[in-house]
């Protein structure tokens, strides 16, 4: 369906018809549109533009991704549909694999989505592997990953996650750069760093972010990974409740 220019959600309805592409191709699954719908719900809150909170995050989320000795970009089906060019350029940015990890688990869908981002310029895609993190029984499969990737990975970059994995991940050790649309989500306020924004805007803004900081000395990076995230989402909490009273007058 061609949408004309001129409507006033051209961009979120362009975005939907990446995501249906993403379906009929096989990358994407049926419960992924009904996650990118809960996500739209709240990116009308934000005016459907990166907040200021979400710059701050960016720059929090680059200093700690190129502190990171193993950083992994964790990849599932929305987000390779999404934005597989800026996923491709962070994980060059910073010589980090992409891991392919799913949490509705799936062979033939895990290589689909490997052969779609190679195909937009990624190096390196793990696929799940014989690797576990410890975590809740709930987890099942999809605690799966890879022993040379999330496994040992000490900053994982998790675009559109779910809480309980979050959850096991930092168990683990780990420092979870998230993004996500609701502030309230668990995997927003569990992680290290949450850059509230739509992934369509958040991948190239911290792929942009990235590029700025790189080459910065130790101490300068250290003083931007300093990071309140509780606040900076209570922020952005703020943020769309005035957007939704005002927009109620
Ligand atoms: O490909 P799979 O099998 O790994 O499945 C992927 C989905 C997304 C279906 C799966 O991880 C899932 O069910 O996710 P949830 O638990 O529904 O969480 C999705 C979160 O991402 C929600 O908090 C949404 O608000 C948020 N979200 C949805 N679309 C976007 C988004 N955040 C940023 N950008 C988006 N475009």
């Amino acid at each position: 369906m061609r949408i004309p220019k001129g409507h006033p959600r051209y961009h979120s309805l362009q975005v939907r018809h990446r995501l249906l592409q993403g379906l009929r191709d096989g990358l994407v699954t049926e419960a992924g549109l009904i996650a990118q719908g809960r996500g739209e719900a709240f990116d009308y809150l934000l005016g459907e533009r990166s907040p200021s909170e979400a710059r701050r995050a960016a720059r929090a989320a680059a200093a700690l991704l190129l502190q990171a000795r193993r950083p992994v970009i964790s990849v599932n089906g929305n987000s390779a549909a999404l934005a597989p060019r800026d996923l491709a350029r962070i994980s060059r940015l910073l010589g980090a694999p992409l891991e392919v990890n799913l949490f509705y688990t799936s062979a033939t869908r895990e290589r689909r989505i490997a052969a779609h981002l190679r195909a937009h310029g990624a190096p390196t895609v793990l696929l799940g592997g014989g690797a576990r993190v410890p975590g809740p029984a709930a987890l099942g499969p999809r605690a799966r990953v890879h022993p040379r990737g999330i496994a040992v990975a000490d900053v994982v970059l998790v675009p559109l996650e779910d809480g309980d994995r979050t959850g096991a991940l930092i168990r683990a050790g780990k420092k979870v750069v998230a993004v996500d649309l609701n502030p309230l989500s668990r995997t927003a306020r569990t992680a290290t760093v949450t850059i509230v924004d739509n992934l369509v805007r958040a991948a190239p803004l911290l792929a942009e972010t990235l590029r700025g900081m790189k080459g910065w000395p130790e101490e300068r990076l250290e003083r931007a990974a300093r990071f309140d995230n509780r606040g900076n989402l209570d922020r952005v909490v703020e943020r769309m409740v005035r957007r939704w009273t005002g927009i109620r007058r």
